[in-house]
């Protein structure tokens, strides 16, 4: 019998708990629940709605538990396993999350204020305010990290008061600490704050210090794979729990999950578009690269599970259409992305990393104000919109892949797009078409597979590394292969027409 594994994959739109079923050579994933998730804009500020998300993850692990899922064919069970013969219940549970936010605790282990949402305009002028403190070059000598305006560590420097807080935990860590009543942070996640220190693996207290943040408010960090405890009692009775079932830490930035479930063959030279509300577009190296190449070209090294480094960029990604969808009051995607096959190419181009389009809001009009600031006609039509976001897309990755192959000394012979986004046919090929290269298309639930896998270790399933994992990724799930199409020469044209000539 295979293990009965609960990922809880919260993402910036939707959270859904997944049953895992892995052993055996079985990797099956099946939802138990699924639930809303998003911004809610109390007079001027964007939270989070943390008790709710915390709330539906407990109805989605009761519901897990229950969950008795039908064999679904080609029988990879064996009945060795000591699990229990009704095949429900839990071995164990992980959580993921998007991530640089966090709730801060007081000395009672008290909330205080509901966590703030990284697009709330709190962070507005202060990056800049404390790279005067800690200049920038600085600063990514000892992080790595990309420059966002919504790291960790602006947002704790637009705090008004840290007086109060006791202890920083980043969102899957709160989760875990409500759940099991033990605070820690997570290593991939604490990677994700700008206050970590990429080469030794932890926090990085001179900087800490120096930007203004207590020491001590810093969770000791934990590896994926540690157990982090038992469902404590009262929380497993109210919703029907096992009491005894551990939570286990997983890669709990969602993106880290994601790449651990990259389906890449060992030979495989390849990069990764992890594609949802963000597109995080990068490789995977054995360790970071700090150049000053790096840093101007705005890489990222998020670190990765097993030690790797996760070498990446953040592309806006689908969430401009997102924003596009909400403002027309459609979800008729299918229809949109069928007429935007259809319409002109190369009409109308944007930058997606343009900062006009990171804030919730009218992304159409935002679009129109783009082209008028870069003398293009609007999008004629809801489907020339569309078409523009994923032209513009493809673009950013194509630019973000090269830049990553030149800085980091790496080529790479095909693309991996996992994630929501790689069901959408469309970009998938405009991305094959934008960097010249094959694009293999799936799992649609990376992060959730690659919180199981680990989960699945930490247990005893002989998964010894990454290669064996995404081996398993592989033989249980269908990959969509895209060959490149069209004339290279159109992308180059569209290149410098948007972001001038490299
Ligand atoms: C993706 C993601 C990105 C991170 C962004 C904000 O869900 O985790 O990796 O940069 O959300 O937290």
């Amino acid at each position: 019998m295979s293990l009965r594994l609960a990922a809880v994959d919260l993402g910036a739109s939707s959270g859904r708990v997944m049953l895992g079923q892995v052993g055996d050579g079985k990797l099956e994933l099946t939802e138990a629940h699924r639930f809303w998730n998003g911004p809610v804009r109390l007079r001027n500020t964007l939270y989070w709605d943390i008790l709710s998300l915390y709330r539906e993850t407990l109805i989605g692990l009761g519901k897990a538990a229950r969950l008795q899922v039908e064999d679904r064919g080609a029988s990879l069970h064996s009945p060795t396993r000591g699990r229990p013969s009704d095949g429900v219940g839990l071995d164990g549970v992980g959580i993921d999350s998007w991530a640089v936010d966090y709730g801060l605790l007081d000395s009672d282990g008290r909330l205080l204020g509901n966590p703030v949402h990284y697009r709330d305009a709190r962070t507005d002028g202060v990056m800049e305010q404390v790279l005067r403190t800690v200049p920038a070059d600085e600063l990514y000598a000892v992080t790595g990290l990309q420059q966002l305006p919504f790291n960790t560590v602006y947002q704790l420097a637009a705090e008004v008061s840290l007086e109060q807080v006791k202890t920083f935990l980043m969102i899957p860590d709160l989760l875990g600490y409500w759940l099991t009543g033990r605070p820690g942070a997570e290593a991939t996640n604490a990677s994700t704050t700008q206050l970590y220190d990429v080469r030794s693996r932890t926090w990085s207290e001179a900087l800490a210090r120096r930007v203004g943040v207590p020491v001590g408010l810093l969770p000791e960090i934990r590896e994926p794979g540690e157990v982090i405890g038992p469902i404590l009692p009262a929380v497993a009775e109210e919703f029907g729990l096992d009491p005894a079932t551990p939570v286990i830490a997983v890669g709990s930035h969602d993106t880290a999950s994601s790449v651990v479930a990259v389906p890449a063959a060992e030979s495989d030279r390849f990069a990764y578009i992890s594609s949802g509300t963000w597109s995080l577009v990068g490789l995977e190296l054995p360790a970071p690269v700090l150049t000053e190449a790096a840093r101007q070209a705005n890489f990222t090294n998020e670190g990765g599970v097993d030690g790797r480094t996760r070498f990446l960029k953040n592309v806006m990604g689908l969430w401009i259409l997102q924003e596009c969808l909400r403002v027309w009051a459609t979800d008729d995607l299918v229809q949109l992305l069928k007429e935007a096959a259809a319409a002109p190419a190369f009409a109308v181009l944007v930058d997606p990393d343009d900062p006009v389009f990171l804030a919730p809001g009218n992304m159409p009009a935002r679009i129109e104000e783009f082209c008028a600031r870069t003398g293009q006609e609007r999008p004629a039509g809801r489907a020339a919109y569309v078409r523009c976001v994923l032209e513009s897309l493809a673009l950013a990755y194509r630019r973000t892949l090269r830049q990553a192959q030149d800085v980091a000394g790496r080529e790479i012979e095909v693309v991996h797009v996992i994630g929501g986004g790689s069901q959408n046919e469309l970009l998938c090929q405009l991305t094959a078409d934008a960097c010249g290269l094959p694009v293999l298309a799936g799992p649609v639930e990376a992060s959730a597979l690659g919180n199981v896998l680990v989960q699945a270790r930490a247990l005893g399933e002989p998964l010894p590394d990454l290669a064996a994992m995404r081996a398993l990724v592989r033989t249980t799930h269908r990959l969509r292969r895209y060959e490149p199409q069209g004339k290279p020469a159109d992308w180059d044209a569209a290149e410098s027409r948007v972001f001038g000539t490299r």
